[in-house]
């Protein structure tokens, strides 16, 4: 065969991954089980470039040049390991197989080793950017060995999005951690969601703003240090007014929010490692909480808010203060997510770059901002940074906002305002900081009724009073 790579699964995300290919000069071999999307794609977009459809597995594994390269682009779970289990016995030694759906990455991690034994390269890889992304560039995270980065690597790199001519797309590290990194994005993008839902319910309630107004507030907020897509997006969504009603598009909407699933693993990991992951953990349960219907109708007019009407003296000091609280909750987000790459990396032995993962984030991805500039450069200084807030840039950056930052969690607590995201970041920023935690009487009271011991603040050993006998310290 000729083809430099192939696609399987061609729903909207493989179609426009193959549509990518093609037009940046690939010959792209083109499967999906139902053969008609595979037609119907060659029918409307021959111009894009070089396709070549097979009806088979077969066929399509044989239209592939040697070592062949197939992007699985289906539905993550049972539908990819059905894929691949048909695909395997048709490819041989030194071929890649790419999976580029939203897998879970102890799934990959598994995968892997499974086509290793067979002497396969199998290459997890986290795509972000929807749709649009995987047509125009998306942000790409492939993970797999660095010998078949070597080969496919310049594929990728080539499709992905860019952002000062630099490529959104790196050598992850092994096996599952692209797919990793690729959900610890989504959950970060939880995070900045959720934090900007905050912002404007304050705007709201506070200034009594309508939607579009708060929207021109973020549209402005989008020329400075916040800018980044999602700010963008929110403006936009703001400003839209609904066709039916006249109203303001997000006055109809209902107030659930759904979810496939990427925050829950990227909390449910936070817990494994141990990592406070509080901006992505209360992000998702701020989810959860908006479709508990039950609860909310049984809560809804019956618990008392006991707060006083909200009379935001001067309104541009107010928004003001709103911007600075969400950027330096922002950044403890986005903290706490690096240290959940760093936290799983060593646990892995990925050896992941954490810069280079904000680079590739600048550009195609949901999270793409500005902003990941100077993160980028906060590992540039410091690979090994234990904590992001505590390079200098982000210090000072947080520092400036730090008093409009209590001033708003503490107005929207004295004025019934739900600011989850907002208050834990403040929360972990004060904890982080701290000399000393109340943590020394968790550990007391589990030395109490445990016998878990405990050490002390001025000699080393480990310790345990006899608390149901005369409470002399023992040395453990
Ligand atoms: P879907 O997730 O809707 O999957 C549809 C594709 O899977 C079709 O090609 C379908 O074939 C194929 N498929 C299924 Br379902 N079961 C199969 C099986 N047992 N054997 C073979 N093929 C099977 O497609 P999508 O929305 O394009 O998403 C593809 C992947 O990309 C998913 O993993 C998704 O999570 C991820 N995704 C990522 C983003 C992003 O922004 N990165 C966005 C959306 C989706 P058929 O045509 O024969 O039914």
């Amino acid at each position: 065969g000729t083809a430099q790579i192939g696609v399987t699964g061609l729903a909207v995300m493989g179609r426009n991954l193959a549509r990518n290919f093609a037009r940046h000069g690939y010959t792209v071999a083109l499967h999906n089980r139902t053969f008609a999307r595979t037609q119907s794609l060659v029918a409307e977009h021959a111009a894009d470039g070089t396709f070549v459809p097979s009806e088979s597995m077969a066929d399509f594994v044989a239209s592939l040049a040697r070592p062949r390269k197939v992007v699985i682009m289906v539905q993550a779970g049972a539908a990819t390991d059905a894929v691949i289990d048909e695909l395997v016995p048709l490819l041989e030694e030194g071929d890649i197989v790419v999976d580029a759906g939203n897998a879970h990455f102890p799934d990959t991690i598994r995968r892997e080793a499974a086509l290793r034994e067979r002497g396969l390269h199998f290459v997890g890889t986290g795509v972000s950017g929807g749709e649009e992304g995987a047509l125009n560039g998306p942000s790409i995270m492939p993970g797999g060995t660095a010998e078949s980065y070597a080969s496919l690597g310049p594929i990728l790199e080539a499709i992905s999005a860019k952002v000062d001519g630099v490529p959104c797309c790196t050598h992850v590290g092994p096996d599952g951690a692209g797919h990793f990194v690729k959900m610890v994005h989504n959950g970060i993008e939880y995070a900045d969601m959720q934090l900007i839902a905050e912002a404007y319910d304050l705007l709201r309630h506070g200034l009594g703003a309508s939607a579009p107004e708060i929207g021109e507030v973020f549209a402005a907020w989008n020329t400075g240090d916040l800018e980044s897509y999602l700010i963008e997006v929110t403006a936009e969504v703001l400003a839209h007014t609904d066709a039916a009603t006249g109203a303001p598009f997000v006055d109809v909407v209902a107030d659930a929010a759904e979810q496939k699933g990427t925050g829950r693993w990227t909390v449910q990991n936070g817990l494994d490692l141990g990592v406070p992951i509080t901006g992505i953990a209360e992000a998702t349960f701020a989810r959860a909480l908006s479709g508990s219907a039950p609860q909310r109708a049984a809560a809804r007019g019956v618990l008392p808010a006991d707060t006083l009407e909200w009379n935001v003296p001067e309104p541009g000091a107010f928004i003001e203060d709103v911007r600075l609280a969400l950027y330096a909750s922002k950044v403890v987000a986005y903290s706490q997510g690096f240290d959940q790459i760093a936290a799983a990396s060593a646990q892995y032995g990925w050896d992941i770059d954490r810069g280079a993962m904000a680079r590739i984030w600048r550009g195609g991805c949901i999270i793409r901002a500005k902003f990941l500039d100077r993160i980028t450069q906060a590992y540039e200084r410091d690979a090994n940074l234990p904590l992001l807030l505590a390079d200098p840039y982000f210090t000072a950056a947080v520092a400036n906002g730090v008093a409009a930052w209590r001033r708003i969690v503490a107005a929207a607590a004295v004025h019934g305002v739900p600011t989850p995201a907002f208050s834990s970041s403040l929360a972990y920023y004060d904890g982080v900081r701290a000399d000393r935690l109340p943590a020394n009487l968790i550990q007391a009271q589990r030395d109490f009724f445990g016998a878990h011991t405990y050490r002390r603040t001025d000699r080393d050993g480990t310790f345990h009073t006899d608390w149901s006998g005369d409470r002399a310290e023992q040395t453990w």
